[in-house]
């Protein structure tokens, strides 16, 4: 452990008045240069649960640097998660408020609504796809609490994993019903197109970046719940947008999702 009792909660409250007051904080490394995985998702779960005392409740999880392109920016071989909470969620007819933000950018993703509970630690793409009702198209905005949007593996995953927004499409479909290793997808910003990509970006297909998390969940002797959406990794690059900007992202079969970004000044 390279933490002391009391230094994770000093951490929590860092990043998450960094987020409520819109600010970019030096990444925690900087202080905490041998923090471990382990303890950064240690002070994950504490941040999760300090916002749960504020009202948050848990709807899902979020994968992230599921891309081998991402994971050898990074120098990693692995991906990483976190927890979607409800005040989180945003909606297609809804502008999001930039000035809740900080530097913002979105990234093209599927979302799985879940149907059942499931845990394991030897869980394959086949057993998330089981217990999976719905596959929809999936907007999600990240939004770094670090300056510059740069870190170390470890602080990111603090940061929960830099979340802060997700926007599902309305077309939500039967996850046999497309081909979820190999769909299309382009994404565009105030209808020029931004960036182009494919499912199997995510691990070679989404349903493998879920039970990849639901197993890492699974060493911890946790699982997934009916009725929890998961984000299963982004498609392509993040890209940033400003007030008065929208961005629609477009799959072969699965439909769109488009945000909108307002701002409030
Ligand atoms: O959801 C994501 O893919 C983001 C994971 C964290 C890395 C980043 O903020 O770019
Ligand atoms: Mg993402």
């Amino acid at each position: 452990m390279t933490l002391t009792s009391g230094a994770d909660m000093e951490i929590v409250e860092y990043l998450y008045s960094a987020e409520k007051e819109q600010r970019e904080v030096v990444k925690i490394t900087d202080r905490l240069p041998e923090l471990s995985f382990e303890d950064a998702y240690l002070i994950q779960e504490k941040l999760i649960e300090r916002r749960e005392i504020d009202g948050a409740r848990r709807v899902g999880l979020k994968l992230g640097l599921t891309s081998r392109a991402k994971q050898q920016m990074m120098g990693v071989h692995e991906a990483i998660y976190g927890f979607l909470t409800d005040d989180m969620l945003g909606f297609e007819w809804e502008p999001i408020d930039f000035d809740q933000l900080i530097h913002p950018k979105a990234e093209p993703e599927i979302a799985f609504m879940i149907g059942e509970d499931l845990q394991g630690t030897s869980v394959t793409a086949e057993d998330v796809l089981k217990v999976t009702k719905y596959v929809a198209p999936a907007i999600e905005i990240i939004d770094s609490r670090y300056l510059d949007f740069k870190f170390t593996l470890a602080d990111v995953i603090a940061d929960n994993c830099s979340s802060s927004r997700f926007i599902l499409g309305s077309k939500w479909m039967k996850p046999d019903s497309v081909e979820l290793g190999q769909l299309g997808m382009v994404m565009s910003k105030n209808g020029i197109v931004a960036q182009t990509g494919s499912s199997a970006a995510v691990l070679g297909n989404p349903a493998v970046s879920v039970a990849w998390a639901v197993n890492k969940l699974g060493d911890a002797g946790r699982g997934i719940k009916k009725g929890d959406i998961i984000l299963s990794g982004a498609i392509s690059e993040a890209i940033s947008f400003l007030p008065g900007e929208s961005i629609t992202v477009q799959f072969a079969e699965l439909g769109s999702v488009t945000m909108v970004c307002k701002s409030g000044k």
